[in-house]
């Protein structure tokens, strides 16, 4: 495929990790700004790639703020591989509908997983 200045390629796809952070929907927007989305996770292989060595929190593109408790890829891929955290997502008391790597709640791996935090928080982000 060949990437742009700053993206990293991985199976045909480009990846871009800001070093900034913003809410959940203006990272979103950002990424659409550059032609792409908010990172996507279509398997294990893309998962562990997007976390390898990463001890941050990124936004990722799944959300349940359109209908709660109803989760949905900003592409509209399906929802059927889901690597969240024990316990998550739990809709945390203030409301949480917007997904995130969270590395410090993956158990026994470099592997981070997923938490539903609120989307006004602000975080890095991966566009793909
Ligand atoms: O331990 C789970 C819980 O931890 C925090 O809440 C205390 C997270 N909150 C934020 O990140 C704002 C919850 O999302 C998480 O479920
Ligand atoms: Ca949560």
């Amino acid at each position: 495929v060949g990437c742009q200045k700053d993206w990293v390629e991985f199976q045909r796809s480009c990846y871009l990790f800001s070093s900034s952070k913003l809410d959940w929907t203006t990272s979103e927007s950002n990424c659409v700004s550059m032609g792409s989305h908010l990172v996507v996770i279509n398997s294990a292989d893309e998962q562990n790639f997007i976390v390898r060595n990463r001890k941050e929190f990124f936004w990722i593109g799944l959300s349940d703020i359109i209908v709660e408790g109803q989760w949905s890829w900003v592409d509209g891929s399906p929802y059927n591989l889901l690597f969240w955290s024990p316990g998550e997502p739990n809709d945390a008391p203030q409301g949480e509908d917007c997904a995130m790597l969270d590395y410090q709640k993956a158990t026994g791996s470099l592997t981070a997983t997923w938490n539903d935090a609120p989307c006004s928080r602000q975080f890095k982000w991966i566009c793909e």
